[in-house]
């Protein structure tokens, strides 16, 4: 028998128990307690394990939401702590990040169009709920003035300092279509 490498099985497994389906919440699922790509052996950080990533869009702005198992900002942790998506509209590559910087309060946020030049945007936190939510103005995306623009190889991942990547959401084949039902309010 072909041997599957684990992390492959797993997601083919995970593929089988909930189809990649624009009716399935969140658009794309993530285990939670996975070890995720930890370089050191140390636990994973609630805080940077994902357990969703949604997207939707409406008249104004792209909504990106990433949910984790808990949002906490630990106050030890050696320089940062980072959250970020990524998506392809249209063969250009489009990320939003969150970063914190431990002994500064706060999250910090910008926007990547692929072009080498990040925008600073606002974030929203919600800690009791233990998700990032950003909210990119539409006209930024000059894909989304083609009606049924799709939204593809939708990704996120979180890393701090020193380990770099702590864990990778893979959407697959997942796709999102510009204006369509999502499981977050489009705005
Ligand atoms: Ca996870």
């Amino acid at each position: 028998m072909r041997r599957v490498p684990y992390a492959l099985a797993a997601l083919l497994a995970l593929t089988v128990a909930s189809p990649a389906s624009a009716a399935g919440c969140p658009l794309v699922a993530d285990p939670a307690g996975d070890a995720g790509y930890g370089i050191v052996a140390t636990p994973l950080t609630p805080a940077l394990d994902i357990v969703g990533l949604d997207v939707a869009s409406g008249d104004s702005a792209v909504v990106v939401r990433m949910s984790v198992l808990s949002f906490g900002l630990d106050p030890s942790s050696l320089g940062w702590s980072e959250w970020s998506a990524g998506w392809y509209l249209g063969g250009r590559h489009y990320g939003v990040r969150a970063r914190h910087t431990t002994g500064y309060a706060g999250v910090s946020a910008e926007f990547d169009a692929g072009n080498g030049q990040p925008t600073p945007i606002p974030v929203s936190v919600d800690t009791a709920a233990g998700t990032l939510t950003w909210t990119v103005p539409r006209a930024w995306l000059p894909e989304l003035a083609t009606p049924g623009a799709t939204f593809g190889t939708i990704r996120g991942i979180t890393g701090e300092a020193f380990t770099a990547v702590r864990d990778f959401a893979d959407g697959g084949a997942t796709t999102y279509t510009d204006r369509s039902p999502g499981c977050v309010p489009a705005a």
